[in-house]
């Protein structure tokens, strides 16, 4: 096992990545290497599908699958081993099969990557026996830790676009060109790349390609359900039977929705799934009743003291044994834990029957609201106001604090971040770290309010289109605007969101709590020197430096 994609990793003098029988997140060894073995087998079908395109061949199904299969391997996503297993050997099928298309078309396989030559072996101690020579910093020896980190750096990018694009491809956006790009990428890390600058650019390549790909889930989400507009949320339980969705995927929590209107089921979002409420086509059904809980770190007591079922639509799941809610859990999509009821199709009977089975909240508490629903149409609409207050000087500067929430105390610095930006400044927030302070009061400015919900994750889509239109009002470039990026990572959605900002040339961005542990000094200095990079401090010495310019 060794798998050092996310902040919570084991870091020892050392070296660094969970190497031993289990993660910090609770992946096992098996897990882990099935998991590494399958996107050695995506890589291998990626090298085909690139030759494959040469000679006119795409196969839509084998394009949506190797995203989907490997978000399956995104931190805090599926546990399951048969259904690793399944996914591996629906890769080899679909490696067969664009194999075979190649040959016909006299295409040279000798040349093909070590990835698309890898022969599987035919079952589980085969393959667990196969996962050394496919474990992400496979030739380390021989190319030293600068190579492997960089290459790190662009399998953990691609994998958080991946994400992107299957919770994409579930809103029907799809784009051959960005899968052409895809396979283009995934194939060239499977041939083991060694060269430093070519490397650097398939990073800011792949930041470049998230950015579409980033827009194409916002059309999604928008086509499907309108724009959000800012909306007032309760926070605080309401007597009744309940069912809590968490995750991203809006689309199941529609679905959900719609077969549970009528039946006497409040239905409440977690974490990320907090913004579905500014969405006019989701915000219009009555029984979606408020947010539950915070952010995903929090969801072993937070959803063992849920009087009902719960619904993971997607990351971030953590082991609901500890909580003793398995039997009342329910994954969707990629998702998975094994023993956990997994729900295919559009049947949601099994959970709404759970509910209905469920005590549900006994009384109403006092509502406490926060606002949400700041997404791109909103930030647009408010941006001549929100010029205008710059102009007079009633704004004097913008924060960007958004990113993951995780365990660790240093991540209090966000909350206290928050707190002591200046009561001139506006906060915009987004992805799942806002809860560390989103239920605190911020007050507004001529109006405007103070602190901004953008969204998900994704939607630091709809932030950077806010960054644009403001530079264009000021006649200046993003840098140059009184705007500070204060960024939180967990995972390898952050770092794509963040290799996307690089690759559109945004600097003085302030990353923490941690520096990403596969990234080595040598690369972390050329990222500070290449962006002005900075690593969090404290929050009065990165606050002073940001006012003092
Ligand atoms: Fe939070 Fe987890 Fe959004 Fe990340 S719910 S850390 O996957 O995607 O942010
Ligand atoms: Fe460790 Fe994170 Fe990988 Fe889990 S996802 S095994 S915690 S590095």
């Amino acid at each position: 096992m060794f798998c050092v994609q996310c902040e919570q990793t084991i870091r020892t003098p050392a070296g660094n990545g969970c190497a031993y029988s289990q993660g910090m997140c609770g992946k096992t060894s098996d897990t882990s290497d099935l998991q590494d073995v399958l996107i050695y087998m995506l890589q291998g079908i990626s090298w085909y599908a690139e030759r494959a395109r040469e000679f006119g061949i795409a196969n839509r199904e084998i394009d949506a699958f190797v995203p989907r299969a490997f978000f399956a391997t995104l931190t805090n996503v599926n546990f399951d081993n048969d259904r690793i297993i399944a996914l591996i050997r629906e890769a080899n099928a679909a490696r067969d099969l664009l194999k075979s298309a190649c040959e016909a078309k006299g295409v040279n396989l000798l040349d093909a990557s070590p990835a698309a030559q890898f022969v599987l072996a035919e079952d589980m101690a085969g393959m667990l026996l196969q996962a050394p020579e496919t474990l992400p910093n496979r030739g380390k020896e021989e190319v030293g830790e600068d190579i492997i980190g960089l290459r790190l750096l662009c399998l953990y990018g691609l994998k958080g676009a991946a994400a992107y694009m299957e919770h994409a491809r579930i809103l029907h956006q799809q784009n051959d060109d960005v899968y052409a790009e895809f396979h283009k990428h995934m194939a060239w890390l499977g041939t083991d790349p060694a060269d430093l600058m070519s490397l650097f650019d398939c990073a800011m390549a792949i930041g470049q390609m998230n950015f579409t790909v980033m827009g194409m889930l916002d059309k999604g989400e928008t086509d499907a359900f309108g724009h959000p507009v800012p909306t007032q949320v309760n926070v605080k339980p309401v007597k009744g039977k309940c069912i809590v969705v968490s995750g991203h995927d809006l689309i199941d929590l529609e679905e959900l929705l719609k077969q549970t209107e009528g039946k006497g089921i409040n239905i409440y979002t977690n974490g990320e799934m907090l913004p579905a409420h500014g969405y006019p086509e989701l915000k219009k059904y009555k029984h979606l009743v408020g947010n539950y809980g915070s952010a995903w770190q929090n969801q072993q007591h937070e959803f063992a003291a849920f009087p009902g079922p719960i619904l993971m639509t997607s990351n971030c799941i953590i082991d609901p044994n500890v909580g003793d809610y398995a039997d009342r859990i329910y994954t969707r999509n990629i998702v998975g834990w094994p023993g956990v009821q997994h729900i295919e199709g559009d049947d949601f009977s099994a959970i709404i029957e759970k509910a209905l089975e469920m005590p549900g909240f006994e009384y109403d508490e006092l509502p406490h609201n926060i606002l949400t629903g700041f997404a791109r149409n909103a930030l647009m609409s408010a941006a001549p106001a929100v010029i205008d207050a710059v102009k007079a000087g009633d704004i004097k500067h913008f924060f960007l604090i958004g990113g993951c929430d995780g365990d660790k105390a240093e991540r209090s610095y966000y909350k206290e971040f928050a707190q002591s930006v200046p009561e001139d400044c506006v906060i915009l927030t987004l992805a799942c770290g806002k809860f560390k302070f989103n239920k605190l009061e911020y007050g507004d400015i001529n109006g405007i309010p103070r602190l901004l919900d953008v969204g998900q994750c994704n939607d630091a889509y709809s932030a950077i289109q806010l960054a644009l239109a403001l530079a264009e009002a000021f006649e200046c470039g993003v840098n140059d605007l009184p705007l500070s990026l204060i960024l939180s990572w967990f995972e390898q959605k952050a770092i794509v969101i963040l290799l996307t900002l690089l690759s559109l040339g945004i600097k003085n961005i302030h990353v923490g709590p941690t520096t990403p542990a596969f990234l080595t000094d040598n690369l972390l200095n050329v990222l500070v020197e290449k962006f002005d990079l900075k690593l969090t401090t404290t929050v009065e010495q990165d606050m002073g430096a940001i006012l003092s310019k």
